[in-house]
């Protein structure tokens, strides 16, 4: 299988995240794109190929420009105000408060633009997003010209990021901005398949009243699991988008036999809407050492899942999403690429 892969990640490096009360070393960090790299290397995994430039077109039929723009500039305007230091919001417009004006120094932008302290903006935030943007729309290019199935290795993720917010490690929607790109190329139904552990709330959002994209997870129940505030079976999408949406939030601890079931169910749901394409947001943070995450899969059921995707019959493209268990994530990443090539 082809990989699209940049070495521009590596420009997203924060120093800090902020975890159950502590300044911690940040789970998503470059070693996790180095390890899956080296491991399609290792695997002999197919050609791995660097991004095409397809410029900012494709990023704002998705994104909304101000947040674009506030991207942009928001590490200059940080190191302006305070300096050297990894740019973090502390507080944000929640109940009883206004969601109708945006605030004009940076710190009120930063509150105003994201959903969460652990997702740290730095001098290579924007370029490392860029690229990572730049993996998933080369990976879709492929797809038009008739590659069957390709893997954007993309980093930072992007599938908490909704129209005009960014959260959870992810700034740009990579999975989002693929469909949308796919849509544009003529397809006319793009299924989208998040089996991240993290339901991905951003990716839900900007196609829930939607009916030409299909958007179908798989994840930890937001009852006890982050973002906590979406991913429940009551969400199946809003106007003519009522129907396209499906949510599958399951339990602490949920091993592949508990997964085997909702994921044969999600993967018929996606049979039965029929689309051109499927694009797979894969986390495999579903993986029982997984630092963040409590599911029990174990490495060789994501071959088993790559496998079952497969059958699916579609073109696919596989856009890299969560995964923070360094010693397993290559051969994790690398099993479901493999399931996925053999069918
Ligand atoms: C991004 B992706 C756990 C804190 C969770 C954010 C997790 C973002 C996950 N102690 N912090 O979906 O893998
Ligand atoms: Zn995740």
């Amino acid at each position: 299988m082809l990989t699209i892969y940049s070495p521009d990640h590596r420009h997203q490096d924060a120093h800090v995240e902020l975890t159950d009360g502590q300044l911690v070393a940040p789970y998503e960090n470059p070693k996790r794109a180095d390890r899956i790299l080296s491991q399609i290397q290792q695997a002999d995994l197919g050609m791995v190929l660097p991004p095409k430039d397809f410029g900012l077109a494709p990023i704002l039929r998705v994104h909304d420009r101000g947040f674009v723009s506030f991207l942009q500039s928001a590490w200059s305007e940080w190191l302006a105000a305070h300096g050297e230091f990894d740019a973090l919001p502390l507080n944000w417009a929640t109940r009883t408060m206004r969601h109708d004006r945006i605030p004009e120094t940076i710190e009120g932008k930063l509150s105003y633009y994201s959903f969460d302290a652990g997702t740290p903006i730095i001098a290579g935030t924007w370029q490392a997003a860029m690229a990572s943007a730049q993996v998933a729309l080369t990976g879709q290019d492929w797809l038009v010209q008739g590659e069957r199935s390709v893997f954007s290795l993309c980093r930072p993720p992007g599938h908490h990021a909704a129209r005009d917010l960014y959260g959870g490690y992810c700034f740009l929607n990579n999975a989002a901005i693929a469909a949308q790109a796919l849509l544009d190329a003529g397809a006319e139904r793009v299924a989208i398949f998040d089996v991240d552990y993290h339901h991905g709330n951003g990716t839900q959002a900007i196609f829930y009243d939607r009916s030409d994209v299909l958007f179908v997870s798989i994840h930890a129940h937001p009852s006890h699991s982050y973002p906590y505030f979406l991913g429940f079976e009551d969400e199946t999408g809003a106007g003519v988008g009522e129907g396209f949406t499906r949510n599958y939030p399951l339990p602490l601890g949920t091993d592949w036999k508990a997964y085997a079931e909702p994921l044969e169910q999600a993967l018929n749901t996606i049979r039965h809407y029929a689309p051109d394409a499927v694009v797979v947001s894969l986390g495999v943070d579903t993986y029982e050492a997984d630092p963040i995450s409590s599911f029990r899969l174990q490495s060789h059921d994501f071959h088993a899942m790559g496998q079952a995707i497969a059958r699916l019959n579609k073109p696919t493209l596989i856009v890299m999403e969560g995964g923070y268990a360094l010693e397993a994530i290559g051969v994790n990443v690398g099993n479901f690429l493999q399931g996925v090539e053999e069918g």
